[in-house]
């Protein structure tokens, strides 16, 4: 696997496209991943008439409004197993392709990956070219990039996509950095509609939903531990929305559990102040290896993660607060002064 600069990487990929790429986005593909895609192959196609075809297992309903309001087509997974060239868009592990993993072309294919979350283990045996900084908060922000490298002037539509993606994923600016204001400045002076981005960002929780998580409360296990509220709960579905509504409510950490015959999916949050205090990283610490204990995969950000594998909602959230206690007590034991250790002494 080769890391390449943005001028690197989009001329080695206009090389090796010829005149098709396919766009393969994570499953519940989000606005990051769609209006990046949908950015770059605007950028493919004026640069060198390539024609994209994107594919995603799912859309989350965000992605869902972008695809309608821009009347993105999304391709037919069987057209992906004929694609030479594919390009990896906002995803770092190929468990988060979902069903269409089944679909990559079987050998000789050359693949691109573009994104901003930190190398899976298993991502150099999969890509030949990466494009990827995790001093940025979107993939958008790395499209704009490419576009700056290229010959051509990013539209209004497509600086508007690329918004979507840099909102959306900075969480409408909750974790920006000093340079995701600069870039969406960038965006803004190409004509990118902040408007337009509130509209096709915003969905309103339907009545599901909002009784998943108001049930998802009435089974949540409290532990004050560590100086940190940590709740658990178990519900049926909306394990993100339930961790995010449990955060609101003014938990710490929150893990909420689904189960589904015998699949489980699990999903954790924490508010910023607990990575920045205690040095946890919920991907890392608490949901890859988890992943792993149940046949699945994990991963995601410091601060929101998630994994799915073989076992029952009590089993995976048993183990996902051991890992989250093991980490704590390791970060403690690393940063309590040698004075306060031992005070029996
Ligand atoms: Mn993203």
């Amino acid at each position: 696997m080769k890391q390449l600069n943005p001028s690197l990487f989009l001329r080695t990929l206009l090389q090796k496209a010829k005149d098709s790429v396919a766009l393969v986005l994570h499953q519940s593909a989000d606005p990051d991943a769609i209006g990046s895609a949908a950015a770059l192959a605007q950028l493919l196609s004026q640069e060198a008439q390539i024609r994209s075809q994107i594919f995603a297992e799912s859309l989350n309903r965000s992605a869902n409004n972008i695809v309608t309001h821009y009347q993105i087509e999304l391709t037919d997974p069987e057209e992906l197993a004929q694609h030479s060239t594919i390009v990896l868009i906002d995803l770092n592990n190929v468990e988060q392709l979902g069903d269409l993993t089944s679909h990559l072309p079987r050998k000789g294919a050359t693949i691109f990956c573009i994104d901003h979350h930190a190398p899976h283990k298993n991502l150099p045996q999969l890509t030949n070219y990466l494009l990827y900084d995790d001093q940025i908060r979107s993939t958008a922000e790395l499209i704009l990039f490419l576009w700056q490298a290229s010959t051509h002037k990013l539209s209004a539509d497509s600086a508007t996509q690329l918004a979507c993606g840099l909102v959306y994923d900075s969480r409408h600016f909750h974790i920006a950095m000093k340079n995701t204001f600069e870039h969406f400045l960038i965006l803004l002076q190409h004509g990118a509609d902040y408007e337009r981005v509130l509209s096709l960002l915003s969905t309103p929780l339907d009545k599901s939903e909002r009784i998943a998580r108001l049930k998802a409360t009435q089974r949540t296990v409290v532990y004050d531990e560590f100086g940190l509220l940590i709740v658990a709960t178990k519900i049926r579905s909306y394990e993100a929305s339930v961790c995010r509504a449990l955060i609101g409510l003014g938990a710490d950490i929150a893990i909420a559990c689904a189960d589904k015959h015998d699949e489980v999916r699990i999903s954790a949050r924490s508010n910023l102040s607990v990575n920045q205090e205690t040095g946890l990283d919920l991907a890392r610490d608490v949901m890859e290896p988890l992943g792993e204990m149940i046949g699945g995969a994990g991963g995601g950000h410091p601060s929101a993660a998630g994994a799915n594998g073989v076992a029952s909602s009590d089993h995976a959230l048993g183990l996902a607060l051991q890992l989250i206690r093991k980490a704590l007590k390791a970060h403690q034991a690393e940063f309590q002064p040698a004075s306060d250790q031992g005070s029996d002494r």
